[in-house]
């Protein structure tokens, strides 16, 4: 039977086997008595590797560079080719999503090396966020979670990049969370989230895309069904299941409109011309029930007609649903049977997840997940043909469990393939011209540790991808690091595509190791010149808002009976104010200004007993509001190692009983 006969069932059930066969395989990694040398550590975990996919063993060339990788495959690139010297920067921006711990991560490349991470759905006493009224009010109107169910998170998956003429243009990064349906902004002047839209209409908002070539829209698409309204009352009506595809406005962050679709939605990605959008899905049963989702043999990859909806939308084709204007995209609705479909659905075969835009712009491509293809519809035959399926013009057999594709920008795609723990190398228009189930196109396959699920390759979001770096984001480390307990990291693998071999990888080189905390799922990757934050704040950005104190201007002020304003600066090695009298009962508004304008000097304010800890960056002015509760003394207390007298720099913060 080949794999294209199997059943959803069986290719399932294929697939837990194997997968079990794979995790069978661990070893613990315990410390061997032949102390082996780094390169024979080296050789070591080549030989298994090796032998498990059934090569003859046959090491190549160690290289040993401490601190780094171990060694590569093939022997060519070596690991020090992602080495950074001390002092020197790094080529690339790379931004992390980091899965349920609801932040993003920005690392440099190719060293790897993690530099900074930005909390997006929770506090983060790191670098205040969260605490001041500012980035708390940012979570609030996200529908911040701690109030809503007492919890403090979200689940990023995709990191995406604004656009201007098909170029990351370095002003914002989206970032989406599956766990809340919502979208977060983060504004790359500062690398700080300014915004979260709790989305209406939506549980689960998975794939998100930006509309290329210049982000007139940001998209989110919804992967749960919910019953709309959730009240409680359908829960057996699968007619009143929803999935939305959602598109918000990049600056207001409104909800611009929404189409309602059949089945649900996955991973999605934009057209190069602004006209069209995709998404995958996995549920064109309409299930509610997790059994019933993969009982049919074919998925749909939904694409959406972006001209076609703005048309209906100006017609006034839609109904307001919790606020938000809301189409009709389910298959054989009144907007989908004119002739001009606001959705097409082209049947693709079991539950395709990846779904991956060609930098030409000429064709999407929807990696197979259960099937072991990759499936190529050329999106200009969408609209022409009348069997939706003629669209398709390629389907490659690329190997076990297809999630992602990414481009080099010298025709190939590469996919990560979960099962066979591979990322494999294939070519576009060898895969057009090929028959379909064909295996000719592939160029190469490497073994990655293990289990992958997205890769990326350098710009690859662009029409211009560098086509030197990829990274495969994997989900299980095993063995490959030190043990830290039963909760492994990730391991991202930096792998380098510059040449195109013919050998068995193709080119590909596995350079470096990277352990990650849980749990990244897809990364972005933009060259260090389209990204260029502030390294202190302007003035000028919060004038309206918010004061800029100067120790002259720190004061105490009484506001009312039972308000206090205190204004202070914030220097080496001291805060304007040495120490400042409140009542019991009084809400106090501290607003504190950081009047360094050396970068890199950064002040905390923390009281601890109210629950404060404010990070202030140079010619920055934070706020926060509290109620003094308790009459006594209180030190406020600088929280970044500022100053020779950092220990030093404090306040003291009297409350009077109140009689
Ligand atoms: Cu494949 Cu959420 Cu992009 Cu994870 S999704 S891997
Ligand atoms: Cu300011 Cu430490």
């Amino acid at each position: 039977m080949s794999d294209n006969d199997k059943t959803p069932e069986d290719t399932i059930s294929d697939y837990e086997s194997r997968l079990n066969d794979v995790l069978a395989e661990v070893e613990d990694p315990a410390v061997t008595d032949e102390r082996a040398s780094l390169e024979l550590a080296g050789l070591e975990i080549n030989r298994r590797d090796l032998m498990r996919t059934g090569v003859v063993a046959g090491a190549g060339a160690a290289t040993g560079f401490a601190g780094s990788s171990l060694m590569t495959q093939s022997g060519h690139a070596t690991s020090d080719d992602h080495f950074v010297e001390p002092g020197e920067t790094d080529t690339y921006y790379g931004f992390w999503s980091g899965g349920h711990s609801g932040e993003v991560r920005v690392l440099g490349m190719p060293s790897m090396r993690e530099i900074r991470r930005i909390p997006v759905f929770q506090r983060d006493g790191a670098v205040g966020y969260g605490h001041d009224e500012k980035t708390k009010q940012v979570l609030e109107e996200g529908g911040d979670m701690s109030s809503r169910h007492g919890l403090e998170w979200g689940d990023c998956h995709h990191p995406i990049l604004s656009e201007s003429g098909g170029d990351y243009d370095g002003k914002y990064l989206w970032i989406n969370d599956k766990g809340g349906g919502r979208m977060a902004r983060i504004n790359l002047k500062y690398f700080e989230t300014d915004a979260i839209t709790d989305i209406p209409n939506m549980q689960a908002c998975h794939g998100c895309s930006v509309q290329s070539p210049d982000t007139k829209y940001v998209y989110g698409v919804g992967e749960f069904r919910e019953p709309v309204p959730n009240d409680g009352r359908n829960v057996d009506n699968p007619d009143k299941y929803w999935s939305t595809f959602t598109a918000l406005n990049p600056e207001s962050m409104d909800v611009e409109w929404q189409v309602r679709v059949s089945g649900n939605l996955d991973n999605a990605d934009s057209g190069k011309n602004g006209r069209w959008a995709f998404a995958t899905g996995y549920n064109k049963e309409a299930a509610f029930k997790v059994e019933g989702m993969t009982r049919d043999d074919r998925d749909y990859v939904k694409a959406f007609d972006v001209d076609a909806i703005e048309s209906a939308i100006d017609s006034g084709n839609y109904r307001k649903v919790n606020g938000v204007k809301v189409l009709d995209g389910r298959k054989g609705s009144r907007l989908n049977s004119s002739g001009d479909p606001i959705v097409h659905y082209i049947p693709t075969p079991k539950s395709p997840h990846g779904c991956d835009v060609t930098p030409s712009g000429k064709y999407v491509t929807a990696s197979g997940k259960l099937s072991p293809t990759v499936t190529i519809i050329d999106i200009e035959k969408i609209p022409k043909v009348d069997d939706p399926e003629d669209a398709i013009v390629g389907q490659p057999k690329v190997g076990q469990g297809p999630l992602h594709t990414t481009w080099d920008g010298r025709g190939h795609g590469y996919t990560t393939l979960f099962i066979d723990s591979k990322v494999t190398k294939w070519d576009i228009e060898e895969a057009v011209n090929a028959k379909k189930g064909s295996t000719k196109p592939v160029k190469g396959k490497v073994t990655v540790h293990y289990s992958p699920g997205h890769l990326q390759a350098a710009e690859a979001e662009t029409t211009n991808p560098s086509g030197d770096w990829l990274v495969s984001l994997n989900k299980l480390s095993k063995d490959r690091f030190l043990p830290v307990g039963p909760i492994h990291p990730d391991n991202d693998q930096l792998i380098d595509i510059s040449e195109d071999g013919t050998d068995k990888q193709g080119g590909m080189d596995l350079i470096a190791d990277h352990p990650v905390h849980p749990e990244p799922h897809d990364c972005v990757i933009a060259h260090r010149d389209k990204i260029n934050p502030k390294t202190t704040w302007e003035k000028s950005d919060y004038a309206d808002e918010k004061p800029y104190v100067t120790p002259k201007d720190s004061e105490v002020n009484r506001t009312g009976d039972r308000s206090v304003h205190v204004k202070m600066s914030a220097t080496r090695n001291q805060y304007g104010l040495r120490d400042f009298t409140v009542k019991e009962g009084d809400e106090v508004t501290i607003t504190v200004t950081n009047i360094e304008t050396t970068r890199d000097i950064i002040h905390g304010l923390a009281i601890p007993k109210h629950g404060i800890n404010l990070a202030v960056a140079p010619q920055d002015t934070r706020e926060v509001t509290f109620t003094a509760d308790q009459p006594g003394v209180y030190w406020l207390y600088c929280t970044y190692f500022c100053s020779a007298l950092h220990l030093e720099m404090r306040s003291r913060m009297i409350v009077e009983p109140r009689k």
